[in-house]
Parts: structure tokens; sequence; C-alpha cells
């Protein structure tokens, strides 16, 4: 879907302007099943800027978002190699708009999940700091011709991950970090980063 169509289409549903249709993550599902919206992430809890990208790599908010320090009493429990779903929308609320929009085609770049071990995934000031690692990575598919964040479009917005059979077992935060790169060759460099936790 163009990027006109998607505004003629929230106009169409009486939605707010959406500016520039950044995105953000807002539904975790286990092994294909939604835990509900907003249910066990970390989201900021700034409704009209909650979908804007971070606005400098050195912030600690690069953890788990903005109020991502923020523990939330929701756990999803899983199990080794349960698939992890992120979902990813340019309107948090989809109750206003068509499920499925999930980012401006503008967008290309790359994303990671990553995890870190910690002990109540319950608890505030997890994030930030040492004990992060990578369990997925995805770029440019140069067969397709197409990055990742443009294969999330037709994909209802979905990122995925396998947990790690050897992940020990106990507390962990997961970690969606979605990179567009439009801006990135830019003056001044402007990389987009999309990032939350569950
Ligand atoms: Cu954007």
């Amino acid at each position: 879907m163009h990027f006109s169509q998607v505004k003629i289409l929230l106009v169409a549903a009486g939605a707010v302007h959406l500016t520039n249709a950044h995105t953000t993550f807002t539904n975790f599902f286990v092994d294909r099943v939604d835990q509900g919206d907003g249910t066990a992430v970390h989201m900021s809890n700034n409704i009209q800027q909650a979908t804007y990208p971070l606005p400098n790599v050195t912030t600690p908010d690069m953890a788990c978002g903005v109020n991502g320090e923020t523990g939330v009493a929701r756990i999803a429990s899983v199990n080794a190699g349960s698939n992890l779903t992120f979902e990813y929308r340019a309107v948090p609320d989809v109750s206003t708009v068509s499920r499925g929009v999930s980012i401006d085609l503008n967008h290309k770049g790359p994303y990671a999940i990553y995890v870190k071990k910690v002990t109540d995934s319950s608890a505030s000031h997890n994030a930030a700091g040492d004990g992060w690692f990578k369990i997925m990575e995805d770029g440019y598919d140069s067969v397709a011709g197409k990055w990742c964040t443009e294969k999330l479009i037709p994909n209802d917005g979905h990122l995925s991950a396998t947990v790690p059979s050897d992940l020990a077992p106990g507390y962990s935060l997961v970690r969606a970090e979605l990179l567009a790169l439009h801006q990135a060759d830019k003056t001044p460099p402007d990389p987009q980063f999309y990032v939350g936790c569950a």
C-alpha cells in the first residue's frame, strides 16, 4: 500500500494526521498467539509521539524505547524454540484504522531481536546496560530486492524470532529493533531506530 493510499484511508476513518507515518512495536505474540494490545509490552505513554523514532543513539531509551524502563505487570511465558512475533503499527490504536498499516514504504532497513536475562521481568530499570545478546537479524534480501521493512508491510507488521534452545530458564526481556535508513545518508544523518521490549 502506498503512503497516499494510507493517508486517504486515515482521513476517511477520521483519524488524526499521520506525521511521517513512523511506527512502533505494540503487540507481542508467542507461538503466533497475540498476547493483546500493549500486553507484556513496554510502551511509550506519550500518545502523540509513541510512533516517533528515538532522537539519538546515545539515549538510554535505546534499550527499550521511551518509558521502556517502566516495568509492566503482565509477563508472557515462552518455551525454548517458541516463535516470537513483534507487531509494528504506524498507528498504535488500530480500532480507528485498518489493521496492517505498519510503516510507510519509504522506510528501508534491517531489524534485529535481542534478549537479556533479568532477575524479574516485571521490575523497572532492567533494560539499559550490559547483558543483551542478539538472537535474530535480517537486512536486505538481494534475491527479492527488498529490505525487511518492505516485507513488513505485506506481513501485517510482523517481525519474528525463535527462542534459542539453550536459553537458560528464568526471566528475560526481549527487545525488537527496527532501523530505518532512508534518512541516514542525509545531513545531519538521521537513522531512525524504533525499539521496544516485551
Ligand atoms: Cu519514520
